[in-house]
């Protein structure tokens, strides 16, 4: 079983991906896995997630601070790096089971071997502080300079957005701090040094865009020289809590902290591990995919979500999309129940957002952020891609169209109150949010007298590509499922003797509203199959140019350009991701298994996989299907986005390069409710689906209070529930 992810030998082109692959911290501080002497050219981020700025026009976005991991080295006078020379060796770790990042280089210079070492983590037990322990070693007697300190000048989309910087020095601690453009945030970086010999000298450098300590070594060969760094960060919080904090670190010291990082990181793993036998790539990269979930875990947050790019930066304007209920909340419900309620809990905080967001609109009820940033704000722009050609706008209708989000939004609610048993969220507000979606429904789609059906025009479905469609199965379907949770919910209080139902619906004056969804439930356009067994993705979908995905991308001009609304697929077949086939998995208990086959067979070689969410879709309805071995490469793809790096690192001409969290959760769930073929109803149930390579999968999870170890083998399964 394995825990590490290594990477030999140093690419200049690789980069930027290993800033996303080496990625540690948690949803308060996201440090990407970029080297020690690296700058903003490389990415560098020590990002806040969730606080965010905007500067004039400029997109809103996540703050990244000051860079206090930066240190070069110097050997008789000569800078010693990666981006200076090629090292003869070197060595990028990342260990999973205590998310720790470490690095080894060495190089040759004028016929000394230099050494240069480092590890650093996130500390999962403070607010925002990294340890660093970084070292040099030279083969012969030589005058080694360390340069470390706080790095000002910050990598930023559409920055810059910390203003007012000052940089000082106290008590030997390095301080750079300033406030955001916007909301005056004042955001703080205070890094203390702690070398383990007696330097020459050490001075302290104020630069224009920086703070750095200079330590000279009249160094002896093979002599390691250790330097500890101990860096908190703040958000709005005072100095003097800071240093002491800071000052808390040193004094325990970097040896110590690890091994209380690494306790809590044991207790994570504990009930969040899956353990695949017979397949050891899977293993790792399933491993890989739930390191992620966990770092994004919000549980230590009182009003948060996860942002579709995670923690790895700016990208996508660090908001929270549909990724967060559909694919990430599956895994939070086995093992993080108090992630998953902050999920939920989210959205009815974001409730007033949606509200207005419809209004907007000229909607009633609520109209859910597609981009959702701090109280429910809609980040998402009309024009969210910039051509390639021409440099010019693209009006995108991701924001006004994809209504599907409030509907995703009830999805999430109602898994949560299935796996918990945790009725009081509707209490909580939760109950005013399906009142509040359902509202949103009605008023936005329609009764077609002619047809004597309620149909949904001008939406856009997960399948981007196709813009202001009419009736699209996948929306439609949850439409449907809001107006039957709203009588579920209905039914709920009327058993439990609770006029809390009957108060809500008379003080949102809700009563008209409700007996048009009784009179209308079964009439909510639900697309039937056809001959084929196929399900049509949107009114007209079965008329459009039907070529092939070879074709398709031959015709592109440019390897960026715009594939979707006036672009090349805009009047084809070609989807973007799963669509048809996402509706099939979230309403499988609707479907038989011939309609999901034909239904794969027909949109699988139809679909670009251009969004990292789609393949896990494939992957689970190919389970359900009795089809392991064809999900297998697809989960493959999912588990290893951030390993690989291969995904799209441009939309149009917009950077949307990052970690992918919506493919771990995707990956975490074919491995669990696909090859495992978990399910949990009033009982924990398997039915295996074990692809070749897999003999057996070993998981603990939550349902209903108790806590389960389930193992899967090929034909078997075990479930033992767990005392407490
Ligand atoms: O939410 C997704 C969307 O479905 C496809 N584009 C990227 C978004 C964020 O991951």
């Amino acid at each position: 079983m394995s825990w590490n992810i290594k990477e030999v030998g140093f690419d200049q082109h690789k980069i930027i991906h290993r800033g996303n692959q080496f990625l540690i911290g948690h949803l308060k501080l996201g440090v990407r896995g970029t080297l020690d002497e690296m700058r903003k050219e490389a990415l560098v981020a020590v990002h806040l997630p969730l606080v965010y700025d905007q500067v004039g026009d400029g997109w809103r976005e996540p703050v990244n601070a000051f860079n206090p991991l930066f240190t070069q080295v110097f050997v008789n006078g000569v800078e010693v790096g990666v981006m200076h020379q090629n090292p003869y060796e070197h060595e990028q770790n990342l260990s999973l089971k205590d998310a720790v990042m470490s690095r080894k280089s060495a190089f040759h210079i004028d016929g000394n071997d230099i050494v240069i070492e480092s590890k650093r983590f996130v500390s999962d037990l403070e607010e925002r502080a990294i340890l660093v322990k970084y070292s040099v070693t030279a083969s012969q007697p030589c005058k080694i300079e360390i340069k470390t300190g706080i790095d000002g000048d910050i990598w930023d989309i559409h920055g810059p957005h910390i203003e007012k910087v000052l940089f000082s020095e106290a008590d030997d601690v390095l301080v750079a701090s300033g406030v955001s453009h916007e909301k005056k945030n004042q955001i703080t970086v205070l890094k203390s040094i702690d070398c383990d010999f007696k330097p020459v000298q050490e001075t302290i450098n104020k630069e224009d865009k920086g703070i750095y300590k200079l330590i000279e070594i009249d160094a002896s060969a093979h002599q390691t020289y250790t330097v500890d760094q101990y860096i908190h960060i703040g958000v709005d919080e005072k100095d003097d809590v800071l240093k002491d904090r800071l000052h808390h670190l040193a004094y325990k010291g970097f040896d110590q902290h690890l091994k209380r990082h690494q306790q809590s990181w044991l207790k994570k793993w504990d009930i969040a591990d899956v353990k695949i036998e017979g397949d050891e790539k899977a293993d790792l990269s399933l491993r890989y995919s739930i390191y992620h979930l966990l770092i994004l875990a919000p549980s230590r947050y009182d009003h948060a979500s996860i942002p579709a790019r995670g923690i790895s930066g700016q990208t996508y304007k660090g908001a929270i999309f549909w990724d967060t209920e559909i694919f990430m909340l599956p895994f939070y419900l086995n093992h993080d129940l108090e992630s998953a309620k902050k999920i939920i809990e989210y959205r009815i905080q974001g409730l007033k957002g949606a509200l207005e967001k419809a209004k907007s609109y000229g909607f009633k009820g609520a109209f859910y952020a597609w981009e959702s940033q701090d109280d429910g704000h809609d980040a998402c722009t009309d024009y969210n891609v910039t051509d390639v050609f021409t440099k010019r706008l693209i009006r995108t209708y991701f924001k006004d169209k994809q209504v599907h989000i409030s509907g995703d939004v009830v999805y999430a609610m109602m898994m949560y109150m299935k796996r918990t048993g945790d009725y009081e969220i509707l209490h909580q507000g939760g109950l005013n949010v399906i009142l509040e979606v359902a509202r949103f429904y009605l008023d936005y789609g329609h009764y077609a007298i002619s047809k004597d059906r309620f149909e949904v025009w001008d939406v856009m479905g997960p399948d981007e590509y196709h813009e202001r469609v009419h009736n699209n199965a996948f929306t439609n379907q949850l439409v449907k499922m809001v107006f039957e949770t709203v009588l579920n919910v209905e039914n709920y209080f009327i058993h439990q003797k609770s006029p809390i139902f009957e108060e809500l619906v008379r003080k949102m004056d809700f009563e008209d509203e409700l007996k048009t969804i009784k009179e209308i439930i079964s009439k909510v356009y639900i697309k039937e199959v056809n001959d084929d067994l196929i399900i049509e993705q949107f009114d007209g979908y079965f008329k459009l140019k039907d070529i092939t995905k070879k074709d398709l991308f031959e015709k592109k001009l440019h390897p960026n350009e715009y594939l979707g609304g006036q672009g090349l697929a805009g009047d084809t077949k070609i989807i973007k991701q799963a669509d048809v086939i996402a509706m099939l998995y979230l309403f499988k208990e609707k479907y038989s298994k011939q309609i999901m086959k034909a239904n794969w067979d027909y949109y699988e070689p139809r679909t670009e996989h251009g969004s990292s969410l789609s393949a896990s879709m494939y992957a689970l309805t190919a389970c359900l299907t009795d089809n392991p071995d064809y999900a297998y490469p697809l989960f493959m793809k999912s588990a290893t986005v951030d390993l690989t790096g291969e995904s799209k690192h441009y939309a149009g001409d917009v950077y949307i390069g990052g970690t992918h969290p919506a493919a771990s959760g995707g990956a975490y769930m074919t491995v669990v409710h696909g090859f495992a073929g978990c399910t949990f109803s009033d009982q924990v149930s398997c039915i295996p689906h074990l692809p070749k390579s897999i003999t057996s999968i070993r998981f603990k999870a939550h349902h209903l209070g108790k806590t389960y170890e389930i193992c899967v083998k090929k034909d078997t399964f075990d479930i033992k529930e767990l005392t407490k």
